[in-house]
């Protein structure tokens, strides 16, 4: 059912706007998924790229430029974020289910959120966890990382049905958790949930990523999660 994620993600940017994300190749169908009106204070979210094929059918060099712009602007940020000296990516994650039960390094499983983002289309792809149903409700991430380290950032790579995440905790060395964020994800398109707080007094190597698959119709996948923080 998923051979054809090429063609998938080739159209899912201009057939979904925001929000849903099939798993199989329905051109016809265009999704209405709103955006959340109100942003949480203390995030932010660096608008996505522009598609190159709507500059192109303007006709406008301008529009053109504009596209090659937002394009570069979108590269150099992608850039800073895979090469912050304080980013670290997961090196070990758990899931609340995965899609077809995929264990070990299967595609969309927990495992795909370990390392930098390999997803570079918005849409379905292996590459990135999936929950085992589309719009199941409660599901989340438990990611481990290399360094304990004040935190004051955690992003989020969404790649498919952006927008679900409804909580963001990092953990404690007694293993309490501390919620740093929660609120209406605001992501649409490939994009970070970006989450800013002030440093954290204890040092954490563990994040949890808490997400509502009803609130974005179709599948949701996460391809990264990064926490950002030093280590005094
Ligand atoms: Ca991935």
């Amino acid at each position: 059912m998923h051979s054809s994620c090429r063609l998938i993600c080739f159209l899912l940017p201009f057939a979904l706007l925001a929000g849903g994300c099939k798993k199989e190749a329905t051109p016809k169908e265009t999704s209405t998924a709103t955006t959340s009106g109100t942003a949480p204070a203390n995030s932010a979210l660096a608008s996505a790229p522009a598609a190159p094929a709507a500059a192109a059918d303007s006709g406008s060099n301008a529009a053109e430029t504009t596209a090659k712009l937002a394009g570069a602007e979108w590269a150099l940020k992608q850039d800073a974020i895979k090469h912050d000296p304080n980013g670290q990516w997961a090196i070990q994650a758990t899931a609340s289910s995965t899609y077809n039960d995929a264990k070990d390094t299967a595609s969309w499983s927990a495992n795909k959120v370990t390392g930098a983002p390999n997803v570079d289309t918005y849409g379905d792809n292996g590459e990135a966890w999936a929950p085992k149903t589309q719009d199941g409700g409660i599901e989340w991430l438990d990611l481990k990382y290399p360094r304990p380290v004040h935190a004051a950032e955690v992003r989020v790579r969404e790649s498919c049905g952006a927008g679900a995440v409804i909580k963001v905790e990092v953990f404690d060395e007694q293993g309490a958790g501390h919620t740093v964020w929660s609120g209406n994800d605001p992501t649409t398109d490939l994009n970070y949930l970006i989450v800013k707080f002030p440093p954290t007094t204890f040092k954490t190597d563990r994040v949890k990523v808490t997400l509502a698959t009803n609130v974005i119709p179709g599948w949701n996948e996460i391809d990264a999660v990064q926490l950002v923080g030093t280590d005094k």
